[in-house]
C-alpha cells in the first residue's frame, strides 16, 4: 500500500483551504504525489467518476493506490496514520492530549468563524483581493479567533506544540485572513502566524502559479 500512488484532487485556484492543508501534510511528509486540478466553476467535481471515488463531491480528496478519501482533515490523519513518524516527519504532536487538541482545532476552524469566512475569503490572502472593513459578524468572528488564539499561542511561539503540526498550518491561515487585510491582530500572534507562512510547506502552497482571476459578476 505504501508504494502506490499518491494523487491529491485540488482546485484550479489554489484557494481552498482545505486542499492548502492536505498539500503541506503530503510535502511535510516528503511524499510524492500528483495534484488533479479540478474547476469547481466547470463543475468538474461533480462529475460521476469524482463524486463515486470521492463521495463527497467535494475538495479535496487522495487517491492512494485505489483507496480514495475525501474531508481535508480525515487525510491529514490518514497520512500520518499510513506514513508514521520517524520515517515521515510528524503531522500531529506526540503526546496524546496534545494531539486531541489539534485535531479539536482543525475541526473547530472547520465548522465555526463563517462571518469572516465569508468577509475574508482566501482569495484575499492568496490573490490579495480587496475587502471591505469588517461589519460587526465579521468583526465578532474575529474577536473569538483572536481570544482563541492568543490562550493557544505562547509568547514568542512559532508552533502550538513546540514544533510545527498541520493545526499550525490551518490556524496560520484563519488568521491570515486578517493579517493579509491588515485588520488588527496582536504582534504574538500576528509573530506567530507569520512564522508559520515561512514554513517551506506553506510557501510551497501560497507562491504556487494561479490563473488570472476572473473579474466578478
Ligand atoms: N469539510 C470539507 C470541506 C471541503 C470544501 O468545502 N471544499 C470546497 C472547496 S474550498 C468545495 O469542494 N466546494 C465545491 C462544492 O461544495 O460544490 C474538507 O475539510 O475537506
Amino acid at each position: 500500500m505504501a508504494g502506490d500512488k499518491l494523487v491529491l484532487f485540488g482546485e484550479t485556484t489554489w484557494t481552498s483551504p482545505y486542499v492548502y492543508s492536505c498539500f503541506v501534510a503530503l510535502k511535510e511528509k516528503g511524499l510524492d504525489f500528483e495534484m488533479k486540478l479540478l474547476s469547481l466553476a466547470g463543475d468538474e467535481h461533480r462529475r460521476p467518476e469524482y463524486l463515486d471515488g470521492s463521495l463527497t463531491g467535494r475538495v479535496p480528496a487522495l487517491r492512494h493506490g485505489d483507496f480514495w478519501l475525501s474531508e481535508s482533515s480525515a487525510i491529514d490523519e490518514y497520512l500520518e496514520d499510513a506514513f508514521p513518524p520517524p520515517r515521515h516527519r510528524r503531522l500531529y504532536p506526540e503526546v496524546h492530549q496534545d494531539r486531541a487538541r489539534a485535531r479539536q482545532i482543525q475541526a473547530w476552524l472547520r465548522s465555526d468563524l463563517m462571518p469572516l469566512r465569508e468577509e475574508r475569503p482566501t482569495t484575499t490572502v492568496f490573490y490579495g483581493e480587496k475587502a471591505a472593513p469588517l461589519g460587526a459578524a465579521g468583526q465578532a468572528a474575529a474577536g473569538r479567533l483572536l481570544r482563541t488564539a492568543d490562550l493557544l499561542v505562547q509568547e514568542g511561539a512559532t508552533s502550538l506544540f513546540g514544533s510545527f503540526t498541520v493545526a499550525d498550518a490551518d490556524l496560520a491561515l484563519m488568521l491570515q485572513r486578517l493579517v493579509a487585510n491588515k485588520d488588527p491582530v496582536p504582534p504574538k500572534i500576528r509573530a506567530y502566524a507569520l512564522a508559520v507562512w515561512q514554513r517551506p510547506s506553506v510557501r510551497e502552497f501560497v507562491e504556487h502559479p494561479r490563473p488570472p482571476r476572473e473579474p466578478a459578476g
